[in-house]
């Protein structure tokens, strides 16, 4: 094998059976509780708490390592206003015109709209970037590999590591998401992926009746 630098994996903890299992089945529970919330409190959240959060997050694995995320965090109150107007301006097209009937029948039991106050009443609104390209520290620009998954990665971290401590979040996609490049002033070679809404939960939030899949329904073994 070709040589390349390393290190030694000192991060690594092994832990026996009986702590993997209760260590899983305090993490899964507290992650089985999550859900996504709708309306939201103004209530302030220290933004070292976000930038914690995110330092999770950029432990993602991603393609070549090349990290190919950016995520640009959102609290200035002009800003916010600016990228409501510009995402209730999609989301009204998509509603009465772009969503298929069918489309339209799955939002239904989320009782999803056109009006997304959530995006000036939440403390944070966290967009993210992937990158398909980037640029090195010399300025050349190399390729990015599975940007899309990576990203995505990167995202599940961060939406996990915010809800461990105590915040709510709204995965929210207005579609499409090209007005962010412009109102955030990022290159074209940055796709948005998603605006992340964070904050506290409204008083008295409720969220939609909905179940998710059993173990069975979404996982095949092969083997023992
Ligand atoms: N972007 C729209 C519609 C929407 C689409 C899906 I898929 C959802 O899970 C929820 C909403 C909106 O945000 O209202």
């Amino acid at each position: 094998m070709k040589h390349h630098p390393s290190v030694p994996l000192t991060g690594y903890r092994e832990f026996s059976i009986e702590e993997m299992r209760s260590r899983l089945s305090e993490f899964q529970s507290d992650v089985q509780r999550r859900r996504t919330v709708r309306d939201f409190s103004e209530r302030a959240v220290p933004r070292d708490i976000i930038e914690s959060a995110l330092r999770a997050a950029g432990s993602a694995p991603s393609g070549a390592n090349l990290q190919p995320w950016h995520f640009v965090v959102i609290s200035d109150a002009d800003m916010k206003k600016r990228i409501r107007v510009a995402a209730e301006e999609e989301e009204k097209d998509f509603y009465e015109h772009r969503a298929s009937a069918e489309w339209l029948a799955a939002l239904e039991p989320l009782g999803t709209d056109t009006r997304k106050p959530f995006l000036e009443i939440a403390p944070y609104l966290i967009a993210v970037f992937m990158q398909k390209t980037g640029v090195l520290p010399d300025g050349r620009k190399v390729k990015h590999y599975y940007p899309a998954e990576s990203t995505g990665l990167a995202t599940g971290i961060l939406i996990t590591a915010l809800h461990r401590a105590g915040l709510v979040l709204l995965t929210h996609t207005p579609s499409p998401m090209g007005f962010l490049n412009e109102l955030l002033d990022r290159p074209k070679r940055e796709k948005p992926f998603l605006l992340l809404v964070v904050g506290y939960p409204a008083t008295d939030v409720r969220v939609p009746d909905i179940r998710r899949k059993m173990l069975h329904e979404y996982v095949t073994f092969v083997g023992d």
